[in-house]
């Protein structure tokens, strides 16, 4: 099972490289690991299995965030209207997004960061994404508000960004042009 220890931090190279298009269809390898990604997630929000394995508790995980270079995400959570949204997806691609832009009001974290950064994150409040998912079929998912954030932020590890990099440098706290608060 995947830990902590699998999680790489700040200035693993990783982190900053824009991650290789997974072949498809995916290897059982590829396979595998993803349903592992998933499995830490779920684990990673079970009080006990959490403490047991010293998990921090996560609701996304990209590959390059294994050190893993491969369009790979997966995410695992509950939307504000109780909405699960449980998924491992191969190269996914946001092919529209909303001119609105959305911010969580309590910021963001990252299992690849082992400190507070403070600070509004400006994304898009509405995303359509395209991917391949796990038993190999193409999928469209509509997100919005939380879950649009959620997978902007996995889709960026993807791309060698980190959520600070969106942080207004000047005033972290700006609230941003044209955008909603989540809270
Ligand atoms: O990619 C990651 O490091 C996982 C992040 C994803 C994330 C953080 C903030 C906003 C959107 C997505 C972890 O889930 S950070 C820990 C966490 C746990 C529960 C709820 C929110 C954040
Ligand atoms: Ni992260």
């Amino acid at each position: 099972m995947l830990t902590m220890d699998d999680v790489v931090r700040e200035g693993h190279p990783s982190l900053r490289e824009v991650a290789n298009e997974v072949q498809i269809p995916p290897t059982e390898e590829e396979i595998t690991l993803l349903k592992d990604m998933l499995q830490f997630l779920k684990n990673s929000q079970d009080e006990q299995v959490c403490a047991k394995y010293d998990l921090r508790p996560g609701v996304g995980l990209a590959a390059p965030q294994l050190g893993i270079n491969k369009r790979m995400i997966a995410v695992h959570f509950e939307d504000g209207n109780g909405n699960l949204y449980s998924h491992g997806l191969i190269n996914p691609k946001i092919v529209s997004h909303s001119v609105e832009k959305a911010y969580l009001t309590v910021g963001e974290g990252c299992l690849s960061v082992d400190r507070v950064v403070e600070g509004f994150v400006p994304r898009y409040a509405r995303i359509t994404i395209k991917a391949t998912d796990l038993s190999g079929n193409e999928l469209k998912l509509r997100l919005k508000d939380y879950a649009a954030i959620v997978l902007q932020h996995e889709i960026d590890h993807l791309n060698g960004v980190m959520f600070y990099d969106h942080i207004n440098k000047e005033n972290p706290f700006a609230i941003p042009e044209n955008a909603k608060p989540i809270e």
